[in-house]
C-alpha cells in the first residue's frame, strides 16, 4: 500500500494505542505541560521550537523563524535537515507523523546532539499536537515538499508530497492552533515569547531566531542572534548596572560528557546573579553544576589571593559569598541524561555536572587571573571590602538577636498592631508618609489590620551593603513585624500577617516607592512574594459625585464608563494626587475594606527569573534611559486581584 492512498479509517493496534495515548494528554493536559493557563499555553510554542534547538546544536540549523498568525496560530520554521519522512519500521509510519503522535517519541533517530529532557520541556511535539486544534507539517527535504494534518491530534491526511522545491532547501514547518476548549487562554503574548527567545539565543550562540507578530499593523519582528552567546547574556544582564572591569570572564569545555559554558562578570551592586541551565532550561533550584561552579570561584580565587599575597598568612579565607558580591554570571552546562531533583524537579543532581563545572572553571579562571591581574585585583579587592562589611553586619545583627531575646521580640513603635493573633485573618498594610499612616489607623478594621508607617522613600538595598541596610529603621521595622527573618534565616510559618499590602500614593513617587518595597521583598524574603503574600493596594484616581452620590474611579476608562452611565453634565470631578486627600471613611471605602477594595497581587514567574532581575536592578539603578524602557512593564509582575 503507498503512502498516497492509505486511508485514515484503517486503524492497526499501532494505530489505536496513538489515539490511546493522545486522548490521555488531553484528559490530562497539566500533565504534560503543567497547565492550561497561559504558561500551559506558551509551553506549547517552546515544545516546538526545543525540537529546532536541537538541529542546532546538533549543527544543522542557523535560522529559526517563531510567527504569531493573525488568527493567534503559531508557525515555527527551521532550515535543518527537516524531519525524516521515510517510514520508521518499528511504526510502520513516517518518523515524521511518529513524531507528531506517538508520545513521548522525541526528534532523534540517531543524529547527534543533546536531547533536551527535563522539566516540563522535552515531552514532544505530540503533546502539542494532541493539545492543537489542527496542526500542520511541512517538510523541505529532496527537492520535494511534504505535508501531514492532524485536528486534535488525529490523523486528517497521510504524509503527502504537495510539490517541489529546490533540492539545496531543507527545513522543518510547523503550524499550529491551541485548542481553545482545552486552554483557558489562547492569546499569546508577544512578550512572554519574546523573553524565552532571547534566552535561548543566548544560549544557543549563533543561531538566528527570528519573532514575528502578525496580529500587528505593521506586523512586528525582532532578530535574536548572538555571536557571543553567553557573554553577551552577561552583557545583557548587566547593562543597568556599573561594570568593574570591561571583560567578561569566560570558560568553555568538555568533560565526561558534560559541556560545560560559564561567563561572568561583576558589578557595583552587592547582590550575587547566578542562572544556571541545563539543556537551554533554567534550574532555580540550582544543582551540582552550581555547586561546582561556586566551588571553584571560591578556590581559585583564594588560591590567587595568597599566592599574591594579597591575603596574608594570618588573614582567614574569602568567603564564597563575599567572592560572588556583585557577581553577574550564567552557567549553561549541555548533558545527555539529565536528573532533575527537588519539590519542583529543578535542582539538577548529576554528579558528574559538578566535577565538571569545577575542573573547568578552575583551570580557566586561574590562567585567567594570572593574564589578568588587574581584574584580579578588583575582584579581590572588592572581596575584601565586602568580607569587612559581612562582619560588620554580623555584629550589627547579634546585638539586635540579643536585643530582641532580653526585651522579648518587641515590635516597632510605629506599628499598630492588630489585636487577632491568627495569622490567617492578619493583614498589614504599609503606609508611604506619617499623614497617610494616620487615616488609616483610624480607618482600618483594628482586629484584623496592621498599619505599618513608613517615611519617605526607604532604603534601596540594590544600592546598600548589607552593614547599611541593617542599619536602616524601616527596614528592621518591616523584618520584625512580619516575624519571618530573611535570607537563610527566613521562616514562613512565623509570618504573622497572611497579606502583606503596599499602600502608596497612585503617582510617579508612589510606583517608586512600590518599587523600592518590592525590590527589599524580592532580595531578602521572595518567598512571600512567591507564595502569593503580597499585594498592591489600589486607591482610586477619581472622586465623582452627581446629585449626592458617589462613585469612585481607579483609572481613566474606569472614568469615562461611569460618566457614560451617568451623564456627563451636573457632575463634580476630583482628582486624588495622594492618600492623604482621602479622609479616613473614604479610604476605608474605597482601598481598605475587604468588602470593596481591589487589590494587586504582585506575581513572579521563576521562569523568567533573570528578566525580573533585570527589571528591578534597571528601575533601581542609576542609568536613566534603560528605566525609562521599563518603567512601564513593571506592571506585568502584578496581577488584578479582586477580593469580595
Ligand atoms: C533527525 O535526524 C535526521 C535528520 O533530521 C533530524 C530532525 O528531526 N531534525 C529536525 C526536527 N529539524 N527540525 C525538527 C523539528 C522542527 C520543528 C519546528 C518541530 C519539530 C517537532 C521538529
Amino acid at each position: 500500500m503507498s503512502i498516497e492512498n492509505m486511508e485514515n479509517t484503517e486503524y492497526g493496534a499501532d494505530q489505536i494505542q496513538i489515539l490511546e495515548g493522545l486522548e490521555a494528554v488531553r484528559k490530562r493536559p497539566g500533565m504534560y505541560i503543567g497547565s492550561t493557563s497561559a504558561r500551559g499555553l506558551h509551553h506549547l510554542v517552546y515544545e516546538i521550537v526545543d525540537n529546532a534547538v536541537d538541529e542546532a546544536l546538533a549543527g544543522f540549523c542557523k535560522n529559526i523563524d517563531v510567527s504569531i498568525n493573525e488568527d493567534n496560530s503559531i508557525t515555527v520554521i527551521d532550515d535543518g535537515r527537516g524531519i525524516p519522512v521515510g517510514i520508521n519500521h518499528k511504526a510502520g509510519l513516517p518518523a515524521v507523523e511518529v513524531v507528531f503522535t506517538v508520545l513521548h517519541a522525541g526528534g532523534k533517530f540517531g543524529g547527534g546532539g543533546y536531547k533536551v529532557s527535563g522539566g516540563l520541556h522535552g515531552v514532544g511535539a505530540s503533546v502539542v499536537n494532541a493539545l492543537s486544534n489542527w496542526l500542520e507539517v511541512t517538510v523541505y527535504a529532496e527537492g520535494k515538499v511534504y505535508r501531514q494534518r492532524y485536528e486534535r491530534g488525529k490523523t486528517i491526511y497521510q504524509l503527502k508530497v504537495i510539490g517541489e522545491c529546490d533540492p539545496n532547501k531543507t527545513g522543518t514547518e510547523v503550524s499550529f492552533l491551541p485548542d481553545d476548549t482545552i486552554f483557558e487562554e489562547t492569546v499569546f503574548d508577544y512578550d512572554t515569547l519574546q523573553t524565552r527567545i532571547r534566552e535561548i539565543a543566548f544560549l544557543t550562540k549563533g543561531l538566528r531566531i527570528v519573532l514575528r507578530d502578525r496580529r500587528t499593523d505593521p506586523v512586528r519582528e525582532k532578530t535574536f542572534h548572538y555571536e557571543g552567546g553567553i557573554k553577551e547574556f552577561v552583557q545583557y544582564l548587566n547593562k543597568s548596572k556599573t561594570e568593574l572591569y570591561p571583560s567578561i570572564i569566560y570558560c568553555e569545555g568538555e568533560k565526561d560528557g558534560v559541556l560545560v559554558e560559564v561567563a561572568m562578570q561583576h558589578n557595583d551592586s552587592y547582590q550575587e546573579n547566578t542562572y544556571g541551565f541545563v539543556n537551554n532550561i533554567t534550574t532555580p533550584e540550582g544543582g551540582t553544576h552550581i555547586v561546582g561552579f561556586r566551588n571553584a570561584l571560591t578556590k581559585t580565587f583564594n588560591e590567587y589571593a595568597r599566592k599574591n599575597k594579597m591575603l596574608k598568612d594570618s588573614e582567614p579565607n574569602l568567603s564564597g559569598e563575599d567572592i560572588r558580591e556583585g557577581m553577574t554570571a550564567i552557567v549553561s552546562i549541555k548533558i545527555e541524561e539529565p536528573q532533575f531533583e527537588g519539590q519542583t524537579k529543578q535542582k539538577l543532581g548529576n554528579s558528574e555536572a559538578r566535577g565538571a563545572v569545577d575542573n573547568i572553571v578552575s583551570n580557566q579562571l586561574e590562567l585567567f587571573l594570572e593574564q589578568n591581574p588587574m581584574v584580579a585585583k578588583t575582584i579581590v579587592e572588592k572581596s575584601i571590602l565586602s568580607q569587612r562589611a559581612r562582619e560588620a553586619a554580623r555584629k550589627a545583627r547579634d546585638l539586635t538577636r540579643r536585643k530582641s531575646a532580653l526585651d522579648g521580640m518587641s515590635l516597632p513603635g510605629k506599628l499598630a498592631d492588630c489585636t487577632d493573633k491568627d495569622p490567617k485573618n492578619c493583614e498589614i498594610f504599609l503606609v508611604e508618609g506619617d499623614s497617610a499612616g494616620g487615616s488609616a489607623k483610624s480607618a482600618r478594621s483594628r482586629a484584623t489590620q496592621a498599619i505599618l508607617p513608613l517615611r519617605g522613600k526607604i532604603l534601596n538595598v540594590e544600592k546598600a551593603r548589607l552593614d547599611k541596610i541593617y542599619a536602616n529603621e524601616e527596614i528592621k521595622a518591616m523584618i520584625t513585624a512580619f516575624g519571618t527573618g530573611i535570607h537563610d534565616d527566613f521562616d514562613i510559618s512565623k509570618l504573622r500577617y497572611d497579606k502583606i499590602i503596599i499602600m502608596t500614593d497612585a503617582d510617579v513617587d508612589g510606583a517608586h516607592i512600590d518599587t523600592l518595597m518590592l525590590t527589599f521583598l524580592y532580595r531578602f524574603m521572595p518567598e512571600l512574594i512567591k507564595q502569593g503574600h503580597v499585594y498592591l493596594a489600589q486607591p482610586p484616581l477619581y472622586k465623582i459625585e452627581k446629585n449626592k452620590k458617589v462613585w469612585y474611579a481607579y483609572d481613566d476608562i474606569e472614568m469615562n464608563r461611569i460618566l457614560d452611565e451617568i451623564g456627563r453634565g451636573d457632575n463634580k470631578i476630583q482628582r486624588y494626587k495622594g492618600l492623604g486627600e482621602m479622609d479616613a471613611d473614604q479610604l476605608w471605602e474605597t482601598t481598605m475594606d475587604p468588602e470593596r477594595r481591589v487589590l494587586r497581587r504582585v506575581v513572579f514567574d521563576e521562569e523568567y527569573s533573570s528578566e525580573i532581575d533585570l527589571t528591578f536592578t534597571t528601575l533601581m539603578g542609576d542609568k536613566v534611559e534603560p528605566r525609562r524602557e521599563f518603567i512601564e512593564q513593571k506592571a506585568k509582575y502584578v496581577k488584578n486581584l479582586d477580593i469580595f
